[in-house]
């Protein structure tokens, strides 16, 4: 039995998507642009096309097994499913933004003013948290002209540089969530397809350690290799290698794109040359 996966048809989180599919190593070239699903050639998955707005319902009534969706979107629909694994794409916040002239306070600015929204149910758990009394004024879309036309005092809209509140004339105040793509699976999966999930997991996880580790070369005086040893942990311990011209030696390691720049600086202190670093494809543990 293949496992479904619920993907975007279009729109910000499908070229992600695929791409991850791909660097799982599974191939969807035979599906057609514009088709509706498709089938791996070389993984027992098959992908069906959706608006994501649909992708939670459908992963609940297990028409498809799995999917993939922002977290802003399946909380909004509050269906139950399994949160398998954050993807680290499609990030972004729902926040509260009002006009630039205003002087927001907290939440308590919020009261008896009119927010539109398209996430009614975030922003309204937001409201009874803060105790705030406002009106919500649900619209589909262009939620950011509403306070400029005089439909709203504040909005509550999904926000990731912030140009369109710049755009239109309105300040971020409030984020409410921070959102990116998430890998959901239906309830109760046969033990056949959560053997094929797992099998996706492991490859999504070895792409996603691989974006997060560079690969490091550089050479080093023999004198200086203990002390830059200490400076590169490595995936065990480095790899140290003599080079041609004696007394030196070449060092190889895996470090982590989050502390990368003090490790270059800390290496160059420590008389290391020729420095290079080369992204990693896949990482296996
Ligand atoms: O057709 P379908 O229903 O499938 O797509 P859609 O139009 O509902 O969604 P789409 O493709 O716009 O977004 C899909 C998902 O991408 C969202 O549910 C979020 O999880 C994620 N995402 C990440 C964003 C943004 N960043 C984002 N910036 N979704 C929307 N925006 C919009 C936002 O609504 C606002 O209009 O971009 C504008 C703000 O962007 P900045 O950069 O100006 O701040
Ligand atoms: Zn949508």
């Amino acid at each position: 039995m293949k496992l479904k996966i619920a993907i975007q048809k279009s729109g910000r989180l499908f070229e992600d998507s695929v791409k991850l599919l791909k660097e799982c190593g599974i191939d969807l070239n035979n599906g057609k642009s514009g088709a509706l699903r498709t089938e791996a050639a070389n993984f027992p998955l098959e992908v069906l096309f959706l608006r994501d707005d649909d992708i939670p319902q459908y992963v609940e009534d297990a028409v498809a097994d799995i999917g993939i969706v922002g977290e802003n979107v399946l909380l909004e629909k509050g269906k139950t499913v399994n949160k398998v694994e954050r993807l680290g794409f499609g990030k972004c916040r729902l926040a509260i933004a009002v006009p630039k002239g205003e002087d927001y306070s907290g939440p308590n600015w919020l009261s008896n003013k009119k927010i539109a929204t398209s996430y009614p149910r975030i922003l309204g758990d937001f409201l009874k948290k803060n105790k705030v009394n406002a009106e919500i004024h649900e619209i589909s879309g262009s939620v950011e002209i509403a306070p400029g036309i005089g439909l709203a005092d504040a909005i509550c809209d999904l926000v990731s540089s912030g140009s369109t509140l710049f755009m239109n004339g309105l300040k971020e105040t409030e984020v409410i969530l921070r959102s990116e793509a998430v890998l959901v699976a239906t309830k109760g999966l046969s033990e056949e397809k959560t053997a094929t999930l797992n099998k996706l997991l492991f490859r999504i996880q070895a792409a996603k350690k691989a974006k997060h580790n560079k690969y490091i070369l550089l050479n080093a005086p023999n004198d200086k290799v203990e002390d830059i040893i200490k400076i590169l942990p490595g995936m065990k311990s480095p790899t140290v290698l003599p080079l041609a011209t004696s007394g030196w030696s070449s060092v190889h390691s895996v470090v982590q794109e989050d502390d990368f720049w003090n490790i270059i600086e800390g290496l160059k202190a420590n008389g290391a040359q020729g420095i290079l670093v080369v992204p990693i494809e896949k990482m296996i543990m």
